[in-house]
């Protein structure tokens, strides 16, 4: 009887999806928040995650904390006739009610400034974000592969690999400078 409900409780732990990686306040939850593995010599990285609200009521990412880098903002990427270039959004993110927003390279972003070390895959950083109205919700960013590609991208995907060149200072730069130095062997 013992051994039965024993393996019945480890079925259960396995059962659970491995990936599960969600946070939830309120009305909102938070998918896989994730950065990209940095160089030792990046000094800012993006970080990511779709937010949707199942409220009524619109909501707006209005700041992040950390420990792990010197500042949090949120930024915007937009392209200026052909030139992407990123700024802070003092305003925040919306969440309109009922959608999902994909913080995502090309477009809105979490940017870490001033890194403590480099973001090295697999590990995670705790972080805290501030919504106007649902208050603050504690998550963490988990480090993926320096060249990871969320499965939901659509083209903005695309259209972010097409302006490396022209970036300015941005998590793009940073993960391109990293293309050299140990992923590929070539260093
Ligand atoms: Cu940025």
């Amino acid at each position: 009887m013992i051994r039965y409900a024993l393996s019945a409780a480890f079925a259960a732990l396995f059962a659970l999806p491995a990936a599960a990686h969600d946070f939830t306040t309120g009305d909102l939850t938070v998918e896989h928040p994730y950065a990209r593995a940095t160089t030792s010599q990046a000094q800012m990285a993006g970080g990511f995650m779709t937010i949707t609200n199942n409220g009524t009521e619109s909501d707006r990412l209005i700041g992040v904390e950390g420990a792990f880098a010197r500042d949090f903002q949120v930024h915007l990427t937009e392209d200026n006739d052909g030139v992407m270039r990123m700024r802070e959004v003092e305003a925040g993110v919306e969440i309109p009610a009922g959608e999902s927003v994909e913080l995502m390279r090309g477009s809105y972003h979490v940017m870490f400034m001033g890194l403590d070390n480099a973001l090295a895959e697999g590990e995670t950083y705790d972080a805290t974000l501030i919504f106007e109205n649902a208050g603050e919700l504690p998550i963490t960013f988990k480090v993926e592969a320096f060249n990871y590609q969320p499965e939901h991208s659509d083209g903005s995907m695309a259209h972010g690999e097409m302006s490396h060149d022209s970036m300015g200072h941005d998590e793009d730069s940073d993960n391109h400078a990293g293309h050299g130095h140990g992923h590929s062997g070539h260093d």
